[in-house]
């Protein structure tokens, strides 16, 4: 099926509605031009993010009520671990109250003063833990995966020559670890294949190098393994997920995507020695080890949600909506990241706006036109996000200069993901109006989140 029904009927709903568009107008320059600086409520479609967004189900709702708040050994603790150990195959796990949580710990325990971690791409919260703690990040990815209109499976990948000259100019030993994102947010949510994970790991450990992953949607990059990888269309969800993480020594997970949660992450590690010392930095930032910053409810709801997530037709529904979305854009001859990856369509900002210079910031301008224009609310990915050099101060100027549009867990319909699109076309035909805008206040940590900006 192209685009299969919704695997799900609507029990409960929660009422949205548009203000008009003077409304919009006046909403986005008090938000300084930012969307993450809009109030929910003056949002008609809201794809911010995928992240703590996703609607949960009846039964993680009915499992908020047993939550054991103990403030030690919390049942609902036991629960989420023995269900992260058979899920994910890993040793050791501690929870955190999300994905950025695990990020500081494990950035702590697993990095030494200038050291490089190599990475299939950075992702914002985890290059700063990593900069933080004395790293430089080094980007491996294959080199299709920077430019956009590029359309091959598995642009997630890392290259592998890369990685094995890095490894011989730096030195093993100068490698703390390898950061592998499964999928890649900001390539366009780029799966990694099977094949790749398993050389990737076959180098790692001829250099005595750990493999770390970042799980945060592992089961949108199983599905795509299912789907395009020859000799997995007969393997189980569950068995895909269980297979990428034999290549790993331990992830970290934002909870608050593919576990089907609205808060919540983990870090989990297999080696002993480390899993002791990340004991010792969680009750230093998030709690005891056995909930790590979440309530009882939460771990219970997430243990849930893990199982939920790798049915089959729940994430089917998942990855070939985003594809809907995309497919329709495409259609209309909108530039986008191609593919279409798992959690979001991503606009290419370059050649939708190819009168603005990357300096001009044509990404962030065209999310806040979006949200004029629809009502729909998206974010910018490119050089804002991307931030500056830590050593230099300098921009980083990415290649890729996009707006996502991110598509919440069963939340949204076919309708709105029309709605969307209708939108975006009707846009793009009067692109030339964008303008570009200029940083009136910039934070100097992961400025996206709380910028304001001004047209030029
Ligand atoms: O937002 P956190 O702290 O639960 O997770 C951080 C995080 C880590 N890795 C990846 C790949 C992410 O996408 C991620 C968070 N992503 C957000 C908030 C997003 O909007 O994409």
């Amino acid at each position: 099926m192209q685009y299969p029904a919704e695997p799900f009927r609507i029990k409960s709903v929660e009422v949205v509605s548009m203000i008009d568009r003077a409304q919009r107008i006046e909403k986005i320059k008090e938000a300084g031009y930012n969307t993450f600086l809009l109030n929910s409520e003056d949002v008609y479609i809201d794809l911010l993010t995928d992240s703590g967004t996703t609607a949960m189900s009846d039964r993680q709702w009915a499992a908020m009520m047993i939550g054991d708040e103990a403030y030690a050994g919390s049942k609902n603790f036991h629960h989420l671990k023995a269900t992260v150990e058979e899920l994910f195959g890993f040793k050791h796990i501690i929870p955190t109250h999300q994905g950025r949580g695990a990020e500081n710990i494990l950035s702590q325990i697993a990095i030494k003063d200038g050291q490089f971690v190599l990475g299939n791409m950075y992702f914002t919260t985890t290059r700063y833990h990593q900069e933080r703690n004395g790293a430089t990040f080094l980007d491996i990815i294959r080199q299709e995966a920077h430019d956009a209109a590029i359309d091959i499976p598995f642009k997630g990948d890392v290259d592998i020559d890369k990685l094995k000259a890095i490894i011989s100019e730096k030195g093993a030993e100068n490698i703390a670890y390898i950061c592998l994102a499964v999928t890649v947010n900001l390539a366009g949510g780029q799966p990694v294949s099977m094949a790749n994970m398993r050389a990737v790991s076959q180098v790692a450990r001829e250099h005595g190098i750990k493999v770390f992953y970042d799980a945060t949607r592992c089961v949108e990059n199983a599905f795509y393994i299912k789907e395009q990888e020859a000799g997995y269309a007969d393997k189980t969800i569950q068995e895909i997920v269980l297979e990428t993480f034999s290549y790993a020594d331990g992830c970290t997970m934002s909870g608050k995507k593919d576990c089907l949660v609205n808060i919540g992450g983990f870090l989990c590690v297999n080696d002993d020695e480390l899993f002791a010392r990340a004991k010792e930095l969680v009750v230093v930032y998030e709690g005891m080890p056995s909930y790590g910053g979440m309530a009882g409810r939460d771990m219970e709801a997430m243990a849930i949600g893990l199982r939920e997530s790798i049915q089959y037709e729940y994430i089917e529904h998942r990855v070939k909506q985003v594809r809907y979305l995309g497919d329709k854009l495409i259609a209309a001859g909108v530039p986008v990241v191609l593919p279409i990856g798992g959690h979001a369509v991503f606009l290419d900002a370059r050649r939708f706006c190819p009168h603005l210079p990357q300096e001009h910031l044509p990404a962030q301008s065209l999310a806040a036109s979006i949200y004029v224009e629809t009502g729909v609310r998206a974010m910018e990915r490119g050089i804002v996000s991307g931030g500056r050099d830590a050593v230099t101060g300098k921009n980083h100027s990415p290649k890729l200069e996009t707006v996502r549009l991110t598509i919440p867990r069963r939340v949204y319909t076919y309708a709105h993901m029309d709605v969307v699109a209708d939108g975006i076309i009707r846009l793009y035909q009067q692109r030339e109006d964008i303008k570009g805008l200029k940083f009136v206040y910039e934070p100097k940590q992961l400025r996206f989140f709380t910028a304001r900006f001004d047209y030029l």
